[in-house]
């Protein structure tokens, strides 16, 4: 395993702890079992960036745990949503049924909507999280990102590009996963920043790469990947008619795009030298992943 294995493990198990802790207190209910059951058996991609870039700003793991949890409290939120038959209309996620198929469209709808209302207590929770006013900038800003500007805009966008007369450009595309799949992405990487109130610039850019990047190995994913292995179907960009930067650029064109991308990441972590060596190993992971 490497050393970014290890870390990313360790840094799911501590994130997913505290969020299925902080569901866990919620009131009994079928809302809150939901919520539970799609917390779970994530990578945690969004979590580790989080912990790492509040250590690469000299705080701890404890410090930073919260907005953790927080980010991949949306995270799952925004899957649920996703899944429904409403959008992407899948059965299987991570492997499992989706909440939909398990329980019904009710539920999922409200255990997604309550993961939000949870990521925004989690955030302006005082213990053991930073300052008040660093509490601010990390709600305003996941506001932002996982709102009508950020997330849902390029999900709507990804949604109305189905019924569009023509396929979407390859600046359109980018735009739009700016949104869907960037926006989380950016907010984890610029966690540790606001939180020790240092400037988040290097490390957005940083983020905007990789989440670029990410996104691109998704689409090759849906072309390549196997199912046992992605734990949700495979080849539904294609079937739906969706144009990807797969679709545009050619698998080998996307790969070699993608690798541009990790090497902009990379370079955008120059200011904190070997410090970052991690992050860059996370850019690196973006690409190369199975799942
Ligand atoms: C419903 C408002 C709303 C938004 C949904 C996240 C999203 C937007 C849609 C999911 C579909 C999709 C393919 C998004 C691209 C981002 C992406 C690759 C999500 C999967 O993230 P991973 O690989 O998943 O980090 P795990 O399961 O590891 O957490």
């Amino acid at each position: 395993m490497s050393a970014f294995s290890v870390a990313l493990a360790r840094a799911n198990a501590l994130v997913e702890a505290r969020l299925q802790g902080a569901i866990a207190a919620q009131p009994d209910s079928t809302i809150r079992d939901a919520m539970a059951y799609a917390a779970q058996g994530g990578k945690g991609f969004r979590g580790f960036l989080v912990l790492a870039t509040a250590r690469l700003h000299d705080l701890t793991d404890a410090q930073a745990l919260n907005a953790a949890a927080a980010i991949e409290a949306i995270h799952a939120y925004s899957l649920i949503h996703d899944d429904l038959p409403a959008m992407d209309d899948d059965d299987l996620r991570r492997g499992q049924p989706t909440v939909h198929v398990k329980w019904d469209q009710a539920t999922a709808i409200l255990a997604g909507d309550a993961l939000q209302s949870l990521a925004f207590d989690l955030l302006a929770q005082p213990r053991p999280a930073p300052d008040a006013q660093a509490r601010l900038a990390l709600i305003g800003s996941l506001a932002q990102a996982a709102g009508a500007g950020g997330m849902v805009l390029g999900q709507a966008q990804d949604i109305a590009a189905e019924t569009a007369p023509a396929p979407l450009t390859l600046a359109q595309i980018t735009a739009l996963q700016a949104g869907k799949t960037g926006a989380l992405i950016t907010w984890a990487a610029c966690a540790g920043a606001r939180m020790a109130h240092a400037d988040p610039a290097p490390l957005a850019a940083y983020a905007q790469a990789l989440g670029l990047a990410f996104q691109i190995a998704d689409d090759i994913l849906d072309v390549q990947g196997d199912p046992a292995l992605t734990g949700k179907r495979v080849q539904k960009d294609e079937g739906a008619g969706k144009a990807t930067f797969v679709s545009l650029l050619g698998l080998d064109g996307a790969r070699a795009r993608a690798r541009e991308l990790v090497q902009q990441a990379e370079a955008a972590l120059d200011p904190y030298g070997s410090k970052a060596d991690l992050l860059r190993q996370a850019a690196q992971f973006a690409i190369a992943r199975q799942n």
